[in-house]
């Protein structure tokens, strides 16, 4: 055989053509919101000559021109995404989605979320994740802010798959409100969890943030010495994640042979006032959930 393509299987023949794909879509309405796209997504084949397209913002179907959603919102009766509202404190709600019995509004959220994620393959099989979706609510409806995506089953302790928030509301807390709602579901679970991997450049300076932030709170306030496993049973965040989230910030030094954190509270406020704002707080009190079974 001479080199070439030949050489490739067909899995990752269709991977390679995945991503050397264009980007086709440039534009999405999404309820009063026009907004670029950043990413090529697969959607079906009749979609190719399109460069805009029309969603409707509550059940995410999505049509080629204003006319077609316009009549389709005359008769879409959904006013939420599907599922239960398993949070809701003032304006904000947080609805879970299982994919296995939503799966056409679980794709059609796919299809919306890879045009702002960069990651080669998109997972299909909706029907092993649940999905959180993030709503700004209000008298005409709960309009989706950002989700995110979780195994039902995940074999290496992720507690969160995807992350997205819409262009039009990032920047405002809601990505680091969203990380820390999966956490609050990895302790609900009495597990610790982590994000899949890779992260995007935006994916981990806000996880950075979120890490640091908890974890100089905790050491602000705690009195002693205070372990890695202490911290993640207290957080849910997986040990590795605290190891380098502290190493990065030169909080852990060698002595003795072991490794310590250093609590200097000087040094904390540095590092504290560095990882930025806190972000949306999730309201524990307000979330109605058990673990999927
Ligand atoms: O606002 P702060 O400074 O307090 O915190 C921000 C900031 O540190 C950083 N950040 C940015 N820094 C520079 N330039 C930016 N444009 C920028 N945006 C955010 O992140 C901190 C978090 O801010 P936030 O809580 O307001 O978060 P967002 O609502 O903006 O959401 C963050 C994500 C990552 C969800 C958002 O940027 C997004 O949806 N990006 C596109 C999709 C993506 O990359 N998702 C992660 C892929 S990795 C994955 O899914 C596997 C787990």
């Amino acid at each position: 055989h001479v080199e070439g393509h030949e050489e490739l299987d067909a899995a990752s023949l269709r991977e390679h053509e995945e991503f050397t794909k264009v980007k086709n879509i440039a534009t999405i309405e999404l309820g009063k919101y026009e907004i670029e796209t950043w990413y090529f997504s697969p959607f079906p084949p009749e979609y190719n000559d399109c460069v805009k397209l029309f969603f409707c913002e509550f059940c995410l179907n999505f049509m080629k021109r204003k006319e077609q959603l316009q009549r389709h919102m005359r008769k879409c009766d959904l006013k939420h995404p599907p599922g239960d509202e398993i949070y809701r404190s003032s304006t904000l709600s947080m609805f879970e989605v299982d994919g296995k019995k939503n799966k056409v509004y679980a794709q059609n959220l796919c299809y919306l979320a890879k045009l702002f994620l960069d990651h080669k393959t998109l997972y299909y099989d909706v029907d092993l994740f649940l999905f959180y979706i993030l709503c700004e609510c209000d008298e005409r409806g709960c309009h989706m802010v950002g989700y995110f995506s979780k195994e039902k089953h995940s074999e290496e302790a992720y507690n969160l798959a995807c992350i997205l928030t819409l262009p039009p509301y990032q920047r405002k807390g809601y990505g680091k409100f969203l990380i820390a709602f999966s956490y609050e579901l990895s302790k609900k679970e009495g597990k610790v969890g982590t994000p899949e991997r890779p992260l995007s450049d935006l994916g981990l300076v806000s996880y950075r943030g979120y890490w640091t932030r908890i974890l100089l709170d905790i050491l602000k306030k705690h009195k002693g010495n205070i372990s890695i496993k202490e911290l993640s049973d207290m957080t849910a965040i997986k040990a590795e994640d605290i190891l380098s989230t502290l190493q990065s910030l030169e909080l852990i030094q060698y002595r003795k042979g072991q490794h310590v954190i250093c609590a200097d509270p000087k040094v904390l406020d540095r590092h504290l006032k560095a990882a930025g704002r806190g972000g949306l707080d999730v309201d524990v009190s307000k979330m109605i959930w058990t673990p999927y079974k």
